[in-house]
């Protein structure tokens, strides 16, 4: 059964296969200038190592896991451990459940020092996350573009703007045909939190 992401009016722009539905004004400005300073001050940024080709390299932005800490996540050969949701993380989960009827259990937060730091293709597809995941993804600070393609094709068929204070969310059976990125770019100097709540069968 094709789940529906949300009963409201927004317009899926996947053209098959998935729900992506994109929100640019969730929070206030006055509002996402808060939360972008407070989580930049506060998150336990880390820059993790990853499995690359048979090698161990260090991801190009800094992750921070927040949620249940009996629940295991981990990507790319690596296992995070989550710390308890802060004040202002339980905050922004409130309003994210109350908007999309969804629960949410952790958040996967990564931080973009600039343009060179950057997230390559892939799907959030790990058997942890059930079958039809609903990603709900946020940005604070700089503008970065958000690609999407079917999976296993070469050209990038979609690309979105995702601006301060602004959702994407991804639903469906998006992360089983569609993959996504956040490419590198030489015109982006400043800095961009990427919060995504995402919902673990524990
Ligand atoms: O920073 C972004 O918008 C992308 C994040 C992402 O793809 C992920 O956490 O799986």
């Amino acid at each position: 059964m094709q789940y529906s992401l949300l009963p409201q009016e927004s317009r899926n722009l996947l053209p098959f296969q998935g729900e992506v539905t994109f929100h640019p004004n969730f929070f206030s400005m006055k509002e996402a200038d808060g939360f972008f300073q407070v989580l930049q001050d506060r998150l336990a940024w880390q820059q993790e190592p990853i499995w690359m080709f048979g090698k161990q390299v260090l991801q190009p932005r800094l992750t921070a896991l927040y949620g249940d800490p009996k629940v295991p996540y981990g990507y790319s050969g690596i296992s995070m451990e989550a710390s308890p949701f802060t004040e202002e993380l339980e905050l922004i989960k409130n309003r994210l459940q109350a908007f999309t009827q969804q629960e949410f259990t952790h958040v996967l937060c990564n931080y973009y020092r600039d343009g060179q730091d950057s997230m390559g293709w892939h799907r959030d597809n790990e058997p942890v996350l059930g079958k039809n995941p609903t990603i709900a993804s946020l940005t604070f600070g700089a503008t970065r573009s958000f690609q999407l393609r079917p999976y296993g094709k070469k050209e990038p068929k979609l690309s979105l703007e995702l601006s301060h204070g602004s959702l994407l969310l991804m639903g469906g059976e998006s992360q089983h045909f569609w993959e996504h990125q956040l490419p590198k770019t030489k015109k982006v100097l400043a800095p961009r939190i990427n919060l995504t709540f995402r919902k673990l069968i524990g």
